[in-house]
């Protein structure tokens, strides 16, 4: 009997097994309740008789007060709403495991990263940052990574974004900027998005956001899925190994399956589509077992050497180029798990990068300092106690000794007469931890100088890294970039800010300042005149930075044109088909494809089954309205002349049509199965097929092996001028 579960139901038996291993989840266990084969009953284990009527006085009467059973579920359910979290509110998580592969004993005492082969289990929250939490997957905007790892020494919080810098580089101006991001505040408009006045005009007026701002306006903002983007710690951490040498330290989790990212027209159709795209992504690449996997990696720079670059270690706008100092690999993080309740685990999960472990430390990086004092206090607000820390969620899986007591929900039951210490009473516990018991001790780091509200001059550079950014991209990723700003700007309603915005992009390329320029109404010729708003060489003792030019010309991990390309693992596949398909040629793609870990999709013109020629029934998921072409990574317009004819029939010509057309504009690998060429014809595919190589053809040489590379590939952006303006 178990060995036919196995052969049936593999990823279930990954996921149980993976459970058996992980102690969080083991601990989770004591708090999950099934419901299955249970009695409905109230709060206080009182089972109910009758759940559809309340207490009346008589069967057309008033109801009673004295119906607790109302009572109690009416003002639950009143309650049952918590306030979302001030940024990043939209968001999905998943359980995993972290596996040490290559040892930092070097330099950090922290075990999870010491001991090779363990597993640590996580928990992970990717999140957008301006939405409301019922708002689209897909806006144009960063995406937060924030995992905990549940140490047998503690938690420790990354609470990463997918891009490696930030907006500002002091946390004093955190709520300038979300304040500028979010809705404007008299008329809450608009939602999960950047292009606004209040958001350009904040940018305009602060040149350290430049940087920042080519990784928003980049495709890193809309990616494909959460399981293909990086994650980035940002700020510099520091390592300190058990001889208190400490080495700065930068985080990377870079995705197995490349980092890939949608067209922003396919960004903003998925969001009327489905904007859950991002969370089902998630969600149905763990059930089906296709776990996403990161490797983890650190740069790490030396303590003495913290002044050998052209950028402060300290400042958040800055990146240390992989050039210089590279990415080592120490392990993987993979997710296998979903959540059993959204609310209990993914709402009430509370992150801190405040939350550490022996053997890694902040920086004096002012930004990060500033979080440190941020995350607890929300928590406050959005959890509603002090005792966050034991929702079950939240808990460490070492059990909490110490003599905090009391506050709203408080959980744990501590025996015993003592509350403080020292203490005779009991013993004198709990005790403090010598450091070799694992006890934290701070980095003695030796400070002195003068209190002042000042910005170091050595974080006045805003210009080089953006720079550096933008001239590591293809000429495809500069082209989305540039009409990212297009689009943002063109919101935009008062003409001097995009004035000034334009002003701020030529310190970083003449180019792109023009193109934009032109497309906003912006004059960059009258911009950079002597009385223009410009000035002409700004003074960095004035704390405005002056137009530098990058140390490196480009770095190679800045453009996803680099990624990995050589898997199609969980890529969606839109099979077109209707009656009369050919079964044969369905059938071998399917199993191929399926092979090499992708996921097929039958759309048909309804959801009725689709009869193949050979006796084959296939089940279609989708209709051809139902669903578009923006929801799949390829298309396959299945063979046979009968579907062929019916696909181009008047009920499903347009629908047809439209995902070819669609597919094709956003650069997607189309295959056309035999007896297709009359959709093909019909379509506006206008590069012949040895031109645009994912385009495919079933009388090709080797047809299903380009397919599959074409779909590895993922878009074919260098045709994407040709696809969208036909000569
Ligand atoms: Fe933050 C949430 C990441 C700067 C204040 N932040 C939050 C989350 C992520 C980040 C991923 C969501 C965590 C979750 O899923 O629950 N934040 C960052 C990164 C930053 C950053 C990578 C810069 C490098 N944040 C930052 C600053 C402040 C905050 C400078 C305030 C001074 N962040 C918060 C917060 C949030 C938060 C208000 C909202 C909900 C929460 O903390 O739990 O405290």
């Amino acid at each position: 009997m178990v060995f036919v579960i196995c052969i049936s139901n593999n990823s279930n038996i990954m996921k149980e097994n993976n459970s058996h291993k992980n102690v969080k989840l083991q601990k989770l266990q004591d708090h999950i309740t099934d419901n299955e084969g249970e009695k409905l009953s109230t709060n206080q284990g009182l089972r109910i008789n009758n759940n559809q009527d309340s207490l009346k006085s008589g069967e057309r009467g008033p109801s009673l007060l004295e119906d607790f059973i109302l009572r109690e579920k009416i003002t639950h359910f009143d309650h049952e709403r918590i306030p979302e979290r001030i940024v990043h509110a939209r968001g999905s998580g998943a359980h995993g495991v972290f596996k040490l592969n290559q040892s930092l004993e070097k330099y950090t005492k922290a075990k999870f990263l010491t001991e090779v082969g363990k597993e640590t289990p996580v928990f992970v929250r990717f999140s957008t940052v301006a939405g409301f939490r019922g708002s689209t997957d897909l806006a144009r905007d960063v995406r937060g990574f924030a995992v905990k790892f549940y140490t047998e020494e503690g938690n420790y919080d990354l609470v990463a974004n997918n891009m490696p810098v930030f907006f500002i580089q002091d946390a004093i101006k955190f709520p300038d900027l979300v304040h500028a991001v979010k809705p404007e505040p008299d008329n809450e408009i608009p939602q999960a998005a950047s292009a606004h006045d209040t958001f350009w005009d904040f940018i305009s007026l602060m040149p350290e956001s430049m940087h920042m701002i080519m990784w928003l306006m980049s495709d890193r903002a809309i990616p494909r899925s959460y399981r293909m983007m990086e994650g980035f710690g940002v700020h510099s951490f520091k390592f300190i190994n058990s001889e208190g040498d400490s080495h700065f330290v930068k985080f990377h989790f870079k995705p197995k399956l490349g980092v890939h990212s949608v067209a922003w027209d396919e960004a903003t159709k998925i969001s009327g589509k489905d904007p859950d795209f991002h969370r089902r992504d998630l969600w149905e690449a763990i059930e089906n077992g296709a776990f996403p996997e990161w490797d983890f990696g650190v740069q790490l720079i030396p303590e003495e050497n913290e002044n050998d670059f052209d950028f402060d270690l300290l400042d958040p706008t800055k990146i240390v180029p992989e050039e210089l100092v590279p990415v080592q690999i120490i392990g993987t993080l993979t997710l296998n798990k979903n959540p059993d309740n959204f609310f209990a685990e993914t709402e009430q999960v509370a992150f801190h990068p405040g939350h550490l472990v022996p053997g890694i430390d902040f920086s004096n990086d002012p930004l990060l300092q500033g979080r440190l004092f941020s995350y607890t206090d929300t928590q406050l607000s959005r959890l509603g106690s002090p005792n966050f820390h034991e929702i079950p969620i939240n808990r460490s899986i070492n059990t909490v000794h110490n003599n905090q007591r009391d506050g709203h929900m408080r959980q744990q039951i501590v025996k015993g007469k003592v509350s403080y210490e020292p203490n005779s009473i009991g013993g004198g516990c709990p005790f403090q931890a010598m450091m070799k018991e694992g006890g934290f001790v701070s980095q003695a780091e030796r400070v002195d100088g003068h209190k002042v509200r000042a910005r170091s001059q050595s974080f006045v550079d805003h210009y080089s890294q953006a720079k550096l950014f933008y001239n590591s991209q293809s000429e495809p990723e500069k082209v989305h970039l540039q009409n990212a700003l297009i689009f943002e700007l063109s919101k935009v309603t008062i003409p001097a800010i995009r004035e000034r915005l334009v002003g701020q992009l030529l310190f970083i390329n003449k180019e792109l300042a023009s193109v934009v320029a032109k497309k906003v109404g912006v004059d960059v010729i009258k911009l950079k005149q002597p009385n223009g708003s410009i000035p002409a060489d700004a003074d960095p003792k004035t704390l405005q930075s002056k137009e530098r030019e990058p140390s490196i010309p480009s770095s190679e991990a800045l453009s996803m044109a680099n990624t990995i390309k050589d898997t199609i693992k969980s890529r969606i596949i839109g099979f077109i088909m209707e009656q009369g398909v050919n079964g044969k040629e369905v059938n071998q793609l399917q199993s191929k494809l399926e092979k090499e870990g992708a996921v097929i999709q039958i759309v048909s013109g309804s959801l009725a089954p689709v009869n193949a020629d050979d006796g084959t029934v296939f089940e279609p998921k989708h209709s051809l309205t139902s669903t578009a072409s923006v929801c799949f990574d390829a298309l396959y317009i299945c063979g046979g002349k009968e579907s062929a004819k019916n696909l181009l029939n008047p009920e499903n010509k347009a629908g047809t049509l439209l995902f070819v057309n669609e597919a094709y504009k956003h650069c997607k690998a189309i295959y056309f199965g035999s007896d297709t060429d009359q959709i093909y014809i019909e379509s506006n595919i206008s590069l012949k097929q040895h031109e645009d190589s994912a385009i495919i053809h079933a009388t090709e040489k080797n047809n299903d092996k380009l397919f599959i590379k074409a779909v590895a590939n993922h878009r074919v952006w260098e045709f994407e001028q040709q696809r969208n303006n036909p000569a």
